[in-house]
């Protein structure tokens, strides 16, 4: 009790009386209430010192008094209730289904033929390596992770004997993830960069409308997919570029574009650079996917390769979550490829400024095994074969799921679905078909229309077919 506190209540002010206590509960109760209540009897100016030690005395004599009977109220009681997540809440609503034949196609996480979650073998074996080394430890991490992760994270995207990484141009973090990975980009980009704007695909991954603003970016947009076509706007794309401001940072998804599917070819990506770099726009790479499109690591890292043998700056977010499948083992890292060795160090050391205050350093285990696993040849060359098998199995599945619906007669053109790459179809049903297809055959999708392909396998493949059928003839 405060000095303040304990010579109000000693004063006799906490009065027991029927007439007493009424008033003292009305005080109580609206400041429980939070902000809102009674905003006269509390507001600031000349007497705010008055009203806020009757407020004090009012609790304490509401404490000491049996004849009060206030129903606990929460500071928190006139919270707005939050919307669920529009992708992690699919699979809230999901677990809710008590239907045994429900099927989950809104998050993008890999299950097998046989609809379950799959760790890859190579990571097993990693982790076992690492459970029976009786020499490691779990100390704190440096703040900026593990150094052979970094390294070897580094490598993979860029490859090895790139002159940017052969030049130690490039600070790597490791990060939590992908999304941790743009978020550390995102705060130092808002603190250190000279046009903190960034301009974002449409459609785009949902959570990157809110991480960067979140950090301190102004978000603005520019064309991407054409629902006419079901593909690339590019003329669209390229214009947008070309008005947006010098300097600005442009998100580009490094591969297999979520959650369209649609990707630019080589040579659109070439055009691209092109009016990034004479306009001195800072690319910033997200890529969650490297592997999982082609199912070829370096087929997919053509776009961040390309950007980075010009030599110009950029920023690249990686994920192991889905081509290691570590999902939940949160292992990311943040590369700031930087035009000299020099602004890289300065970088490095103002990342470690982000990331200290926000969490302090990065968990230790992911990042142990994709290490072990990218460091030791043999194992590579296994995650390689594993990482195929995911990715062709996504591909059976468009074939499958196409075939399904041509043998149906499903009225429309459903060659999207072969011709879109990673782990999405973006299928073009609208809100009102993937409700109609929630509610009457249990098949959970995102609201607009986006399946993971990587949730289907053969059995199920029929089942999501008839729901689209229905949904696209009786539903408008
Ligand atoms: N960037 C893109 C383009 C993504 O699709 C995702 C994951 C991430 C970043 C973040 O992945 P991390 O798990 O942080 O490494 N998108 C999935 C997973 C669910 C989600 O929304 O986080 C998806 O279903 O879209």
């Amino acid at each position: 009790m405060t000095d303040r506190l304990r010579a109000t209540s000693s004063s006799g002010i906490g009065c027991k009386g029927k007439e007493r206590v009424a008033a003292i509960a009305g005080h109580i109760c609206p400041i429980a209430g939070g902000p809102g209540d009674r905003e006269g009897d509390r507001g600031g100016g000349g007497g705010g010192g008055e009203v806020s030690r009757f407020d004090e005395v009012s609790l304490l004599a509401a404490m000491a008094s049996e004849e009060v009977h206030c129903a606990p109220i929460s500071a928190w009681a006139k919270l707005a209730q939050a919307p669920e997540d529009p992708i992690l809440g699919v699979t809230v609503a999901y677990n809710r289904d008590p239907n045994p034949v429900k099927l989950n196609l809104g998050v993008g996480a890999y299950r097998t033929d046989e609809g379950k979650p799959y760790v890859l073998h190579v990571v097993r074996r990693a982790e076992a390596a690492l459970v029976g080394d009786r020499s490691r430890n779990k100390e704190y991490l440096p703040i900026v992770g593990l150094a052979a992760f970094n390294k070897l994270s580094r490598a993979l995207a860029f490859g090895a004997d790139h002159p940017a990484v052969l030049s130690n141009r490039i600070a790597t973090v490791q990060c939590l993830s992908g999304t941790g990975s743009l978020r550390v980009g995102a705060e130092f980009m808002a603190q250190h960069y000279h046009t903190p704007v960034i301009y974002v695909p449409v459609p785009t991954w949902g959570n990157h409308n809110k991480v960067f603003p979140k950090a301190g970016l102004k978000l603005l947009t520019y064309r991407y997919y054409d629902p006419a076509t079901r593909g690339l706007n590019f003329a669209g794309m390229i214009d947008d570029l070309q008005a947006a401001p010098d300097g600005a940072v442009i998100l580009l998804h490094a591969c297999a574009h979520n959650p369209t599917g649609v990707d630019p070819l080589p040579e659109q990506w070439d055009a691209i650079r092109q009016v990034i770099r004479a306009k001195r726009q800072l690319p910033f790479f997200d890529s969650a996917y490297q592997g999982f499109a082609s199912g070829d690591l370096d087929v997919d890292a053509y776009s961040l390769r390309s950007f980075a043998a010009d030599g110009g700056e950029m920023a690249l977010a990686q994920s192991f979550a889905k081509n290691m499948g570590l999902y939940g083992e949160r292992v990311g890292a943040l590369s700031m490829v930087c035009a000299t060795p020099e602004a890289a160090r300065l970088v490095e050391g103002q990342l470690k400024l982000v990331i200290r205050p926000m969490y302090s350093s990065p968990p230790l285990h992911g990042a142990a095994i994709v290490a072990t696993v990218l460091g030791d040849e043999k194992l590579f060359q296994e995650w390689k074969v594993e990482l195929k098998g995911m990715a062709d199995r996504i591909i059976d599945m468009r074939e499958k799921l196409y075939q399904a619906l041509v043998a149906r007669g499903t009225p429309g053109n459903w060659t999207h679905i072969l011709k879109q790459i990673g782990m999405f179809t973006f299928t073009g049903l609208n809100k009102t078909q993937v409700d109609f297809m929630r509610e009457k055959y249990h098949v959970y999708m995102t609201g607009d229309g986006r399946i993971s392909m990587a949730g289907l396998s053969t059995s199920t493949v029929p089942r999501l077919a008839n729901a689209i059928d229905d949904a696209v003839r009786n539903v408008a």
